[in-house]
């Protein structure tokens, strides 16, 4: 039988966590066939703890066979102790009124935190993937804590923006999912970033080409790709959660794939005209379990240029609105 992997997960009883910790315990995200150990963090009050609990029982309920342990916790050094995967959910929300910067420097503390005691506790090769806003950020601090993991084995997730952005595309050629191929997405997990149809693929064929609708392309899909997550929260009165969930068992499961294809968030080191220490998403090759290589061949047009320096200077300045935290 396999050694079992620990996968933490922050934010163990939210939304995403309970879209979440089922796939992993059933094993769609590390396989049918490798145990996992499920450590899971929450915030140390009363309310959260009591609701892990519950997750945690209905997880129980479940019997999955490759579930081998749990351990619920409020300690982040409990939690990620020799931790192989550290699935960074948990954050905390824009509350009304809150300015973007503070968002990010609130945020910013928790991965502060998270980030130091990954780099004490965790395996020697874990690796982390952050998908909690302001994700690219939220990364980037976390690395820069990390004296111990190089910066290429934290990732955030873009991956839900690549299947928003392959779903669109095959609607609105009227194709199945399966026929849309070379879809990446370009930068900041927000609505600047650029899902870069001018290389992606229908049927084998240029996706440009097919749609041949450039003002669509531009002025709809971009849009609605960049603003889908708002687009859920005014339908369904509560954020993007199995969705969300769906990506990250992607993002991962591609991840541990070798010769998987897809968008990461990684740092950038100068790639596609990014600045070398954000954070952003680009196409990435899995390589061997848990390693990959960016894609770089990629040609970018004007268009495709103006659309990335957009983003990237997003990243930038969030980068700058959290110097001070970063170490
Ligand atoms: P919820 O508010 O339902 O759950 C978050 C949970 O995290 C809460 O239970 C909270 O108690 C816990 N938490 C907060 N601070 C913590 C800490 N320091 N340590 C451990 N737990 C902590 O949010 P949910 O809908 O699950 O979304 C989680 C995060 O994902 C949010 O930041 C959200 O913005 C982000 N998203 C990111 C996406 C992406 O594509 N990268 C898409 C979906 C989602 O919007």
């Amino acid at each position: 039988a396999k050694k079992p992997i620990r996968v933490a997960v922050t934010g163990a009883a939210g939304n995403i966590g309970y879209a979440l910790l089922f796939r992993i315990a059933s094993g769609q995200m590390l396989g049918a066939d490798q145990p996992v150990i499920l450590q899971l963090l929450e915030i140390p009050v009363e309310g959260p703890q009591k609701a892990l609990k519950g997750v945690a029982m209905e997880l129980e309920d479940c019997a999955f066979p490759l579930l081998q342990d749990m351990v619920l916790t409020g300690d982040a050094d409990v939690a990620f102790k020799d931790a192989n995967w550290c699935l960074l959910v948990g954050s905390k929300p824009r509350g009304p009124g809150m300015e973007r910067a503070d968002l990010l420097k609130d945020n910013g503390k928790i991965f502060i935190a998270q980030g130091q005691s990954i780099d004490k506790v965790a395996a020697d090769d874990a690796r982390v993937a952050v998908v909690g806003n302001p994700c690219n950020t939220n990364v980037m601090i976390a690395a820069s804590q990390a004296k111990r993991l190089p910066a290429d084995r934290f990732t955030a997730m873009v991956r839900l923006d690549e299947n928003r952005g392959r779903a669109q595309l095959a609607q609105k050629a009227g194709v199945s999912i399966n026929e849309v191929s070379d879809l990446f997405i370009y930068g900041n997990h927000s609505p600047t970033m650029f899902a870069d149809y001018t290389h992606a693929k229908i049927g084998g064929k240029a996706a440009a080409d097919v749609i041949n609708d450039r003002a669509w392309l531009e002025n709809d899909y971009l849009p609605t790709v960049g603003k889908r997550g708002a687009a859920i929260i005014e339908a369904r009165g509560l954020s993007s959660a199995a969705s969300a969930a769906n990506a990250l068992i992607d993002h991962v499961h591609d991840l541990v794939t070798p010769g998987a294809i897809h968008s990461v968030a990684v740092k950038s080191e100068g790639r596609y005209g990014f600045d070398p220490n954000v954070w952003a998403g680009m196409p990435v090759k899995t390589t061997a379990p848990g390693a990959y290589e960016v894609i770089t061949s990629y040609e970018m047009d004007d268009f495709a240029k103006s659309k990335i320096k957009i983003t990237n200077d997003e990243l930038v300045s969030e980068r700058d609105t959290v110097k001070d935290m970063l170490s």
